[in-house]
């Protein structure tokens, strides 16, 4: 993968990457980073101070870059072993041109999970997320439908597939898969692959698998556009 000569749009030699199986846009890239780099990674996440983790109930997370909001996200430079990464996937034209500036860190422990949610409108609408020390099954949803009142719509009902995001991978996810579906990750133990997983061949595996979670430490890489310089909030010019 080379960094591109129009970093405006989602580099060319991505498009094999593109699982085609889901609604646009989903690039899974599996092996985007080496090993050792995903053994770095880890030891700055888990050497980062203690105040630094907030604990959810389901996970624990970072949080890098500074608070999105929607007056503006009083920026907070990223250290460099995020930097790093939030460049070299911006180059890729994952945030048309712009730079990422914001990073959560989340921590997984095997039973944990996320539920369903939208990643909303305080950035631009592109998730990247590299995926360390465990996989994952992230799972999507379509949206509460407000004219349908009859019939209730359960998370079940609303299920539409599932990504197998393996250690070291990227996935990125953008336009209708950004913006008009729900992602979660179910609080399990071990994840057994059916048709449901799209992406089942270029993640390595098969339907009918059954694979155990260990802790995954996840990376989700973004841009916020509106920020506003910590300098302005105190007065000065
Ligand atoms: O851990 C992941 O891959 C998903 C994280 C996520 O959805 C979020 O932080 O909003």
């Amino acid at each position: 993968m080379t960094a591109m000569a129009n970093p405006c749009n989602i580099a060319a030699d991505l498009e094999k990457y593109i699982v085609r199986k889901a609604p646009p846009t989903v690039y899974y890239i599996p092996n985007f980073i080496k090993e050792a780099e995903e053994e770095c990674l880890l030891k700055q996440v888990y050497s980062s101070p203690k105040p630094k983790w907030t604990q959810l109930s389901g996970r624990r997370l970072q949080n890098w870059g500074g608070l999105p909001h929607p007056k503006g996200m009083v920026a907070e430079k990223l250290p460099d072993w995020l930097l790093k990464y939030a460049e070299k996937i911006s180059l890729l034209g994952a945030f048309a041109g712009k730079t990422a500036n914001h990073v959560l860190v989340n921590e997984y422990k095997p039973g944990e999970g996320i539920m369903p949610h939208e990643d909303g409108p305080l950035y631009h609408p592109t998730v990247t997320t590299i995926t360390l020390g465990s996989h994952t099954l992230l799972d999507f949803y379509r949206p509460v439908c407000q004219n349908q009142t009859e019939i209730p719509q359960t998370e079940e009902s609303r299920y539409m597939l599932s990504l197998l995001v393996q250690r070291q991978s990227l996935l990125i996810l953008q336009d209708d898969m950004y913006k008009c579906y729900l992602h979660g990750i179910k609080g399990v133990y071990d994840d057994v692959l059916s048709e449901h997983v799209v992406n089942l061949s270029s993640a390595g595996a098969q339907v009918g698998d059954t694979l155990s979670r260990s802790t995954r430490v996840s990376l989700t890489i973004r841009h916020v556009p509106k920020v506003i310089r910590a300098n302005l909030l105190l007065g000065k010019k």
